[in-house]
């Protein structure tokens, strides 16, 4: 049996997944809801009350306690976790935690993670990506690091207020004394991997990428950016490794309190888009991914590290080697659920009669959907904005709106990924509304790709344990892939050449209606 265990640490819970990589099965998946689960440490939606709406902080003793808690269940459900050849994981992307030098050896002796980490920490709370309290912090370090293309040549991104540069710099500014005691600064994904390895791992390129602190050309610390975030920065970030790399093996901890061998190999965690970019399958360019949730998300594998000129977009390792884009859209299925409500649609009236009563193209009538403030592009006035026939303007065509609201948002999507310079061929979908044949064709008519859908609920977590698999077992990604990544039979969706037509020439129509917004 070669077993491989993926652990994926998001904002509202942990969740383990158990894969037996020679037979291409899930054996087993258990998870942990902070807000349910562990309500002492007060983070309902994993974070902690806070009177700024800007701050959003969580409790690393949480995230600790969670790892135990997600562990024991595995053990009392009878997991075979002492077969487990390798493991990894996922974590949020861009939170810090901040800790002392005692960290490295924390585990020694501790009889739970929390009493191991709890008098390590430097500060009480970590900012997380929900965090955006740090705009004053983005525009210091643009203008100390030779301004706002300079950061994004440098380190992928524009400085963005979520990213870890700017938050240590507010760190290290509001609370020097602490900022000058800690010893060093983990992500998300690497302090929960350094409590398995019983010592302080590797920052891997994937997830590193995502602090405004990584030099996307070389793999290594830019000493222009770290200079221009907080004093002495160099002395408290890990190296950086490749994500495959193994980075020891378990600590003893694990072995006596859930049976684990001590040879299981430890893979570098890493961010969950980076995981989630293996776990659906698109580790190659050619393949790109679109997830609809709350926000909608694209992101693909790419070859070079070529940087979004306009700003929104961002690059991340691969953790299969090369570079990935992850491009965010604010208004995903908050702006479905707000035109299905005006409207009084229900599920099916939204998804299949307004697409079957309207034709692609939507005779012309336009809408961009801004029910609340977009990041792609910027937009900080919400509100929808619309272009068409008198009917469609007044509201009285809700069939009409809904095709404008899902042609926007696909048009969006492919607008504001063509700097990333590889059409896909073909569009892996993911989320809720990824079950809507009308959304799926809208898709693969705007990108003229073949739409396939995916079963997968927890891409990340799958991820992280295809990467243990790949790391520590030596299984190639063409193989992980095709057993654990197959989409759902018979559901893939084709491009129509007629309408692709119309959504060629339609594309400049709606990308000046855009841009008038500026
Ligand atoms: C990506 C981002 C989020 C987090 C949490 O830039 O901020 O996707 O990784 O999921």
């Amino acid at each position: 049996m070669a077993y491989y265990l993926g652990l994926d640490s998001s904002t509202q819970g942990l969740c383990a997944l158990l894969i037996d990589a020679s037979a291409g099965t899930v054996v087993l998946e258990t998870a942990v809801n902070f807000g349910q689960d562990l309500s002492e440490f007060d983070c309902p939606q994993g974070f902690l009350a806070h009177p700024d709406p800007l701050v959003k902080h969580s409790d690393p003793l949480l995230w600790a306690a969670a790892l135990d808690l997600v562990l024991g269940r595995l053990h009392a459900q009878g997991a075979p976790l002492s077969q487990v050849v390798g493991v990894s994981g996922s974590g949020q992307q861009h939170g810090t935690v901040y800790l002392s030098h005692e960290f490295a050896t924390a585990l020694d002796g501790a009889e739970t993670l929390v009493a191991a980490v709890q008098p390590c920490l430097t500060r009480l709370t970590a900012p997380i990506w929900m965090d955006s309290s740090t705009t004053a912090e983005c525009a210091e370090i643009s203008a100390q690091s030779g301004g706002v293309e300079e950061v994004r040549r440098r380190s992928g991104s524009a400085a963005i207020e979520r990213f870890s540069g700017p938050q240590i710099r507010k760190f290290a500014k509001t609370e020097p004394e602490d900022y000058a005691d800690t010893g060093v600064i983990h992500l998300v994904s690497s302090y929960l991997c350094s409590l398995l390895v019983g010592g302080n791992a590797p920052i891997d390129f994937g997830d590193g990428a995502g602090m405004n602190l990584l030099n996307l050309g070389s793999g290594q610390w830019d000493e222009v950016l770290l200079a221009a975030t907080a004093p002495g920065l160099v002395a408290k970030l890990p190296p950086v490794a490749p994500s495959r790399q193994v980075v020891g093996t378990i600590a003893p901890y694990f072995c006596a309190k859930y049976g684990f061998a001590a040879s299981t190999k430890v893979v570098a965690w890493s961010g969950d888009n980076p995981n989630s970019l293996i776990g659906v399958g698109g580790w190659q360019p050619g393949t790109a991914v679109v997830s609809l949730g709350t926000s909608d998300t694209f992101f693909a594998a790419m070859q070079q590290p070529v940087v979004d000129p306009a700003g929104y977009g961002h690059v991340f390792g691969n953790p299969a080697g090369g570079f990935m884009c992850l491009i965010a859209f604010k208004n995903g299925s908050l702006a479905r659920e707000a035109v299905k409500q005006e409207f009084g649609l229900s599920w099916p009236e939204f998804d299949v009669a307004s697409f079957a009563s309207t034709p692609p193209g939507n005779h012309g009538n336009l809408m961009l959907p801004y029910f609340v403030p977009e990041i792609t592009p910027l937009v900080l006035q919400a509100g929808p904005r619309y272009q068409g026939d008198a009917d469609f303007l007044a509201g009285r065509n809700p069939a009409g709106r809904v095709r404008a609201l899902v042609e926007a948002q696909a048009m969006s999507l492919r607008l504001h990924s063509q700097w990333i310079g590889e059409k896909p061929n073909t569009v892996r979908v993911t989320g809720g509304a990824a079950k809507s044949d009308g959304i799926c064709q809208v898709l693969a008519d705007v990108f003229d790709a073949t739409v396939e859908r995916l079963e997968t609920g927890s891409s990340a977590a799958l991820g992280a344990a295809m990467r243990a698999a790949n790391g520590a077992g030596g299984f190639a990604w063409a193989d992980l892939t095709a057993k654990f990544c197959a989409c759902v039979g018979g559901k893939s969706v084709r491009p129509i050449p007629a309408n692709v037509a119309v959504y060629r020439d339609l594309l400049p129509r709606f990308a000046a209606f855009e841009a008038a917004q500026g």
